[in-house]
């Protein structure tokens, strides 16, 4: 009996390969999104948010929720593409490149965009006036009209679509000059995994996004902390001639911090060239991508490729094994490219690059089991991270690592209750908010159980041993 019921169900499988069940079919998509809205609410408190969310090179397993919002908001700040070279950016989620979108097909995005270029961020105000900004995600199916349309600083635009491929796909802002708002730094990627996930298994996934940079000291010579500032070089960028091309937005970066890896491990790296204007022959020094999915479906796959080509705003999911100890460098093999920055390593003794991991990497033991500080340790990863980092320095805000030693229960839940009538009160709280450049930690609207979860997380965190906690966030 069940083994007849086992025969059927491979017949039922094999016969719809055969007969153009097509897993892409368009009459099964939803492709009737309702219309965007756009308000002139303003909101506070991080630039980006949603549990989909990665915001660094290391990419966070699949949330399994088939609604995801997100929330990229866009700003206007002080980047450092390279030593020393502080250029003037705008941002989605305030981090060149925004952060990584992961989620699955049939999974819906609920998009909220606020556009927050006119907000006060220490010393970047004088840079850049604030402009219209808009959200062009190439994972979507959706009227670019409706959709994709520009609003002003302090408008906040919403909307939804539903991933119907498998794939990296860019996102980036669409208003014009879009070759100027790309080149500032607006551009991030969407990860779509197949409905039924990868056919294969992997020990570390990544996200590699190469684009350039066309910078000039500022004409009016003016300073951030005491360093030239850099703007966008208008000529440079016309001419499709960069002064920098990188992996993950900064010259050089993954060389100081290699990604981690192990002898004997299988890497995937979801790579995307933003552009955007040269193309990117993605290589890696020492292996051979065993297989490469282009454009980041497993439909359209490759065996043992050397190298990969991506014009702007192709991307391609890569898989390989670490072979035995040592740095495998990435680079772009247009070796012009390289020289200008676009390199990085996965090592197999990147120790200490491990610290600034994201929390999904601390071994299991250091995650915390009890059910109220799990759910507080997730809602401040994706409320409190952009201003706040647990053991990794001051951010916008104090690092929130070892609070619980500073402050008494009570003042820690008045402050998060309120912090406004804190400021207004309490003189520990005055002093911190001069400390911190006078920017007041907005109120986050919280509840009595949140507040009693971000408690006990800081709690857990502060019982831990030093650096296992680590969490850097977006910066
Ligand atoms: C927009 C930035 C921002 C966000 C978002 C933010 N904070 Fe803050 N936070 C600050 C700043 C800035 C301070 C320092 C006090 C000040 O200047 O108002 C602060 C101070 C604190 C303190 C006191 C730390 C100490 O050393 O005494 C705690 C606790 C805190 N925040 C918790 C949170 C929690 C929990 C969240 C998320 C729900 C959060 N913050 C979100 C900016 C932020
Ligand atoms: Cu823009």
């Amino acid at each position: 009996m069940i083994s007849r019921l086992l025969l059927l169900v491979l017949f039922v499988n094999v016969a719809g390969c055969g007969t153009g069940s097509d897993q892409y079919d368009t009459s099964k998509m939803d492709l009737k999104p309702v219309p965007a809205k756009v308000s002139s609410e303003r909101i506070k408190g991080a630039f980006a948010s949603g549990a989909s969310l990665s915001l660094g090179a290391e990419l966070k397993p699949l949330d399994s929720s088939p609604i995801k919002d997100v929330r990229l908001d866009t700003t206007h700040k002080i980047i450092e593409i390279a030593p020393g070279v502080k250029f003037s950016a705008w941002t989605f989620g305030d981090q060149v490149p925004g952060p990584t979108v992961r989620a699955r097909v049939g999974d819906k995005i609920r998009f909220t965009m606020t556009n927050r270029s006119d907000e006060m961020v220490p010393a970047v105000q004088l840079v850049a006036a604030p402009m219209m900004h808009s959200m062009d995600f190439h994972a979507a199916m959706v009227s670019p009209q409706g959709k994709y349309r520009s609003i002003a600083p302090g408008q906040t635009i919403t909307f939804e679509f539903t991933l119907n491929y498998p794939g990296i796909f860019m996102y980036h802002c669409g208003t014009p000059m879009i070759l100027e708002h790309i080149a500032s730094g607006m551009y991030g990627a969407v990860v779509v995994e197949p409905r039924g996930g990868y056919p294969t298994k992997v020990d570390r996934e990544y996200v590699i996004v190469q684009s350039e940079f066309y910078a000039k000291p500022d004409p009016g010579k003016r300073k951030i902390d005491g360093a030239p500032l850099y703007v966008l070089d208008g000529e440079r960028l016309r001419a499709s001639q960069p002064s920098y091309t990188v992996f993950n937005g900064a010259h050089n970066g993954m060389v100081g911090k290699p990604l981690p890896a192990k002898p004997g491990e299988r890497v995937r790296l979801h790579v995307l060239n933003v552009g955007p204007s040269k193309t990117s022959s993605f290589h890696v020094v020492g292996t051979i991508f065993d297989r490469v999915w282009i454009e980041g479906n497993p439909d359209n796959q490759f065996r043992g490729m050397q190298t990969l080509l991506l014009g702007s705003s192709n991307s391609a999911i890569v898989e390989f094994m670490i072979p035995e100890a040592g740095s495998y460098i990435m680079v772009d093999h247009h070796f012009a490219n390289a020289s200008q920055g676009a390199i990085g390593l996965i090592s197999t003794s990147a120790k200490a690059a491990e610290k600034e991991l994201e929390h999904h990497n601390i071994p299991a033991s250091m995650a915390p089991t009890d059910p109220d500080t799990v759910q507080g340790k997730l809602n401040f990863e994706s409320k409190c991270l952009a201003c706040h980092s647990v053991g990794q320095g001051r951010k916008l805000g104090p690092d929130v690592a070892g609070v619980t030693k500073r402050r008494p229960d009570v003042w820690l839940y008045k402050w998060m209750k309120a912090p406004e009538k804190m400021l207004e009160t309490d003189a520990y709280a005055k002093a911190m908010l001069k400390e911190y450049n006078n920017i007041p930690m907005p109120n986050q609207n919280l509840s009595d159980a949140e507040i009693r979860q971000y408690i006990k997380y800081f709690h857990w965190i502060d019982s831990q041993p030093a650096g296992t906690t680590a969490v850097p966030g977006a910066h």
